[in-house]
């Protein structure tokens, strides 16, 4: 073969390699993730499932920022992520309200907003793309309709005396927190006249806290009938409360937790908790799903929810082995 030749096959097959691979392999994306902290059993496994998932994408690289609970080191983080030219941003609101104008910059620098868990508040949810989580109002009418139908089977509730429920809220102002109150009040009011809640304050979502504030309750409060707790961590730590008051958890107070994590399933098969309304925080591969979506140009749903059930006594031990969290 002739020099020239054989230089003109050698570039037309290296033209040929280049590009196929480039059509073959997709795009980098860097996806900045702003976490909000690791206050739960329940966010602890979120944060690991979207790492992993994302882990596992060659196409993917990950930025991570875990805000300790802290509004401003959040906005902190989605600034950074904006001036840092990331593809996409995945992000959970510590609270609903405050995001607006960080939220504002993201939508000019063209970087499209997937929440993840909790939305922002409902004046801001034009400036993000979509959410995907859970239905947090309905968990809370799933934990009243289930207080409603154990309250009838065990003959205790007659619908005219005042069933006494305490409350421990999630961290004030966050969506789990409103809509979680909101929809089990719903239900109350609506079916449950005589249902009352005596007590309802803030546990920040941690056992700790639970712990502290269902010790004030118990000190405040004769009759406490029920506890409803946003999260199955505060119901763990109030649980620890009521047995140093000398009580039986699970018997003279009924515990309801929200999350479905294997601490609650661990109290539940010890008969101390009786229910546990289901939250997945297995949204990794959804998210992905998501980007990938993107980064194809689909449009994507405006809400993208999971589906989740409840567990009590009758079928936490059948449910417990197949667990992921
Ligand atoms: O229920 C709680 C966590 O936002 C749904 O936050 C989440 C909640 C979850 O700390 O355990």
């Amino acid at each position: 073969m002739k020099k020239w030749t054989k230089a003109f096959a050698v570039l037309v097959f290296t033209m040929l390699i280049v590009s196929v691979s480039a059509l073959g392999a997709p795009e980098t994306w860097v996806v900045g993730f702003s976490q909000i902290g690791a206050e739960s059993e329940w966010r602890n496994a979120n944060t690991f499932s979207v790492q992993h998932a994302i882990g596992e994408e060659p196409s993917l690289l990950l930025v991570f920022s875990d805000a300790q609970q802290k509004q401003e080191n959040q906005i902190k983080a989605l600034r950074s992520f904006i001036a840092r030219k990331v593809d996409v941003i995945a992000f959970t609101a510590l609270v609903e309200t405050g995001y607006g104008p960080v939220l504002e910059e993201a939508k000019k620098a063209g970087i499209p907003v997937i929440m993840i868990d909790r939305d922002v508040a409902p004046e801001d949810r034009h400036l993000r793309l979509t959410i995907m989580g859970s239905d947090f109002v309905e968990e809370g009418r799933k934990a009243a309709n289930w207080l409603g139908d154990f309250l009838k089977e065990k003959g205790l509730d007659d619908g005219e005396k005042q069933i006494n429920i305490v409350e421990l809220q999630g961290t004030v102002g966050s969506a789990p927190a409103i809509e979680r109150k909101e929809g089990f009040e719903e239900v109350m009011n609506v079916k449950h006249p005589n249902w009352k809640i005596v007590r309802s304050q803030t546990g920040n979502f941690t056992r700790s806290e639970g712990k502290a504030v269902m010790e004030a309750f118990l000190k405040a409060e004769k009759n406490i009938d029920v506890l409803y707790a946003h999260n199955d961590d505060m119901a763990i730590g109030a649980i620890q409360a009521i047995q140093e008051a000398g009580l039986k958890p699970g018997v003279d107070i009924i515990i309801i937790g929200v999350d479905a994590v294997k601490g609650a399933f661990a109290e539940i098969l010890a008969g101390r908790m009786n229910c546990t309304v289901e939250c997945s925080p297995l949204l990794g591969p959804q998210l992905v799903q998501a980007i990938f979506d993107l980064r194809d140009g689909e449009t994507l749903p405006e809400r993208i929810y999971t589906i989740e059930g409840i567990f009590d006594q009758t079928n936490a031990a059948e449910a417990f082995p197949t667990r992921q969290y």
